[in-house]
């Protein structure tokens, strides 16, 4: 017999769980109503992420970062989501706007701004635009070549973390006529003349986060600013989404972990009808059926890292799996938590309201629930099959 655990968390998983929940006990959770009501972004947080080397964990060592596994980086992102949503797009997005860079970049390119990311600078990803959501190929962003450079135009739009990060990897592409084999992948600069930003949405939830459009007006940028190869962008873009629909799932089981705590914790303290409202059976099947679907979402989601990490086949699957599920069920426990709270639940004075609008944006984004359908009926009927 093998002396790894069975089916288990390694002691060194277990054991970066319990450092990132004092983190957030301590740094994140105290402001999540705060950056929630005044829809600022989450400093603290920020701070004690970099300062605990928890911001963008899974930068390897040989560029500076921590080197989390993916497994790893996915415990990071879900217990900071189970303090605050908000908060944990900061590793979430970090991984998503650099994961292009570690697939196709070439190694000066990844020595460049790796090291940066570690230190502290954010990443941002701007594939989505105002015509190309779920059909994601419609890039209407142009770079053309100019001499040894490339010049960019176009408008980006739900960019998580515009602003705030200072590198932006930049679909657009480079042969309109080519569709998907058209597009190429970039990496821009805040400072680099022409970008600027729009003013930041109002959202429903995730308001620490900004989200803002990214506009590209004549953005000059030196020809090894391309990531990898000419054409291989829309591979690159998807290929980073099967690993990232993990940190996603990350996120859902998070805020869905949070709302159920907190549930738990009110229904054995709130008195009706002389006793405690968790001694009432109708209340106990809805908190049995929170716990059981919550711990289904996490195994599927560190099923689906395990994948993420070896690069399996059927990672397309596991990511899209993971994240649909697991959303789905975010939305379902948090929704419940507020009627296990009733009138309270729905006031701000409480932060299951707040988990449940956070809950509603891992349904949309990195590819609505209906695209991971799509996503999965095409593994499925192409035969891939699960490698466990
Ligand atoms: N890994 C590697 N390559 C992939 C891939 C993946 N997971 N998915 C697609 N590709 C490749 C395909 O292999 C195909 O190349 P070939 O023609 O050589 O086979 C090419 O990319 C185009 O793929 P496809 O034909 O499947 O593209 P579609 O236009 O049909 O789009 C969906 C497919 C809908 C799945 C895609 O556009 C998508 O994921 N949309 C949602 C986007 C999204 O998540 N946005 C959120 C932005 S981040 S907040």
């Amino acid at each position: 017999m093998s002396d790894h655990p069975m089916y288990a968390l390694s002691e060194e998983h277990q054991a970066i769980r319990e450092a990132v929940r004092a983190i957030c006990d301590a740094k994140v959770a105290p402001f999540a109503a705060e950056v929630d009501e005044e829809a600022r972004y989450p400093r603290e947080a920020a701070e004690a992420l970099r300062s605990a080397d928890f911001h963008a964990p899974h930068v390897p060592e040989a560029y500076g970062g921590a080197g989390a596994d993916a497994l790893a980086t996915v415990l990071v992102i879900e217990e900071i989501a189970r303090a605050d949503v908000s908060a944990s797009l900061i590793p979430a997005v970090n991984k998503l706007g650099s994961l292009p860079l570690m697939i196709g970049g070439s190694e000066d390119l990844k020595k460049k701004y790796l090291g940066r990311l570690a230190a502290g600078e954010g990443f941002s990803y701007c594939l989505s635009e105002p015509d190309a959501g779920s059909d994601a190929a419609n890039q209407k962003t142009r770079a053309v070549r100019d001499g040894d450079a490339w010049i960019l135009n176009g408008t980006k739009r739900w960019i998580s973390n515009a602003g705030e990060s200072e590198f932006y990897t930049v679909l657009a592409t480079t042969d309109p006529d080519a569709r998907s084999k058209g597009i190429s992948a970039f990496v821009v600069e805040k400072s680099d003349a022409g970008v600027s930003f729009g003013a930041p949405e109002k959202k429903l939830g995730i308001k620490g986060s900004p989200t803002r459009e990214v506009y590209f007006d004549n953005v000059r940028i030196p020809g090894d600013r391309i990531i990898g190869e000419e054409g291989k962008g829309f591979e690159y873009a998807m290929q980073t989404l099967d690993h990232t629909r993990v940190t996603i799932a990350a996120q859902a089981v998070g805020v869905a972990q949070g709302a159920l705590d907190y549930a738990l914790g009110y229904a054995q303290e709130r008195q009706q009808f002389g006793k405690a409202i968790a001694d009432f059976q109708g209340l106990q099947f809805l908190l049995a059926d929170m716990g059981m679907k919550v711990e289904a979402a996490r195994q599927l989601t560190y099923a689906a890292a395990g994948r993420s990490e070896r690069g399996d086949a059927d990672l397309t699957f596991f990511g899209a799996a993971a994240k649909c599920f697991a959303s789905d069920v975010a939305m379902e426990v948090t929704t419940n938590a507020v009627q296990v709270l009733g009138g309270y639940g729905y006031t701000r004075d409480y932060p299951v309201e707040r988990m449940m609008r956070d809950a509603k944006i891992t349904q949309i984004y990195e590819g609505t629930n209906q695209v991971q359908r799509i996503v999965m009926a095409r593994q499925l009927l192409a035969g891939v099959q699960s490698t466990l």
